[in-house]
């Protein structure tokens, strides 16, 4: 469900899912329910749409998973900074990045930033650019939760669906998130190193700006980056000697 925000409404929510055909009814219904019970608010416009995926399925791994307890936002951010220069982005690049942040809460998909020219990549504005095309099937990933002693919530199954499709991207170096729903406080930072680092706490409680940027390196090739992770499908599917 995509709103439209033409008039400048706030984005309440968004889902997507990837299926075969026989299983459209309940999944639809299921994205109905999502977006009529959502702490951002009750909404007055919804769109549902299916398409028929033509291009090639591949399956991958979900990036490994640690969380990081942290006892404070600011805490949380500082450990984020980390463990993004660690995974490759520069110092510079980080603060550059960051001094952004609270000019792109209103952007709706993630904003694409440039570690070579330390500058945003791509030109979707207030739009953003939205990963799509990937799912993870329910039952695999009820089985990998209690494996890894993570909650089996869909806001993780979607989350760590969409940062392990974006880090397999030959261009992608890491990604920095956390949500804008006012009630959920945990983020994460991921990237192909340092697999998925949940972080308890990225923002106070209450408040409804969100962040997404994908860092990515743009001396690789990026021609078709945007189109990949917009159209590439993807389905992960976790295999327990993976995690060994
Ligand atoms: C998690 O707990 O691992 C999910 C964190 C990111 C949530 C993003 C969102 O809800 O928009
Ligand atoms: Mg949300």
């Amino acid at each position: 469900m995509n709103g439209s925000h033409e008039d400048g409404g706030k984005h309440i929510s968004g889902g997507e899912r990837l299926i075969p055909f026989h299983e459209m009814k309940r999944t639809i219904n299921a994205l109905l329910e999502k977006g009529l019970s959502h702490s951002r608010g009750k909404p007055d416009f919804m769109q549902i749409q299916f398409e028929e995926v033509h291009e090639p399925l591949k399956t991958i791994q979900p990036l490994p998973v640690h969380t990081n307890e942290v006892s404070c936002p600011e805490e949380g951010q500082k450990l984020a900074r980390l463990l993004l220069g660690r995974e490759g982005v520069p110092r510079k690049v980080i603060e550059k990045a960051y001094e952004q942040i609270p000019e792109w809460s209103g952007v709706r998909g993630a904003v694409v930033f440039d570690i070579h020219t330390g500058k945003r990549f791509d030109q979707t504005k207030e739009k953003g650019v939205r990963a799509s095309r990937m799912d993870w099937p329910d039952a695999n990933f009820e089985k990998w939760a209690l494996h890894c002693h993570v909650p089996a919530h869909s806001r993780i199954k979607e989350a760590l669906a969409l940062a392990s499709k974006v880090s397999q991207h030959p261009a992608a170096v890491a990604e920095l998130c956390w949500s804008d729903d006012p009630d959920y406080i945990t983020g994460y930072v991921a990237g192909k190193k340092m697999g998925y680092q949940r972080i308890t706490a990225m923002k106070e409680y209450g408040t409804e700006e969100g962040c997404r940027i994908f860092f990515i390196d743009g001396s690789k090739d990026v021609n078709t980056y945007i189109h990949d992770l917009e159209k590439q499908p993807i389905l992960i599917e976790w295999e327990e000697e993976h995690d060994l």
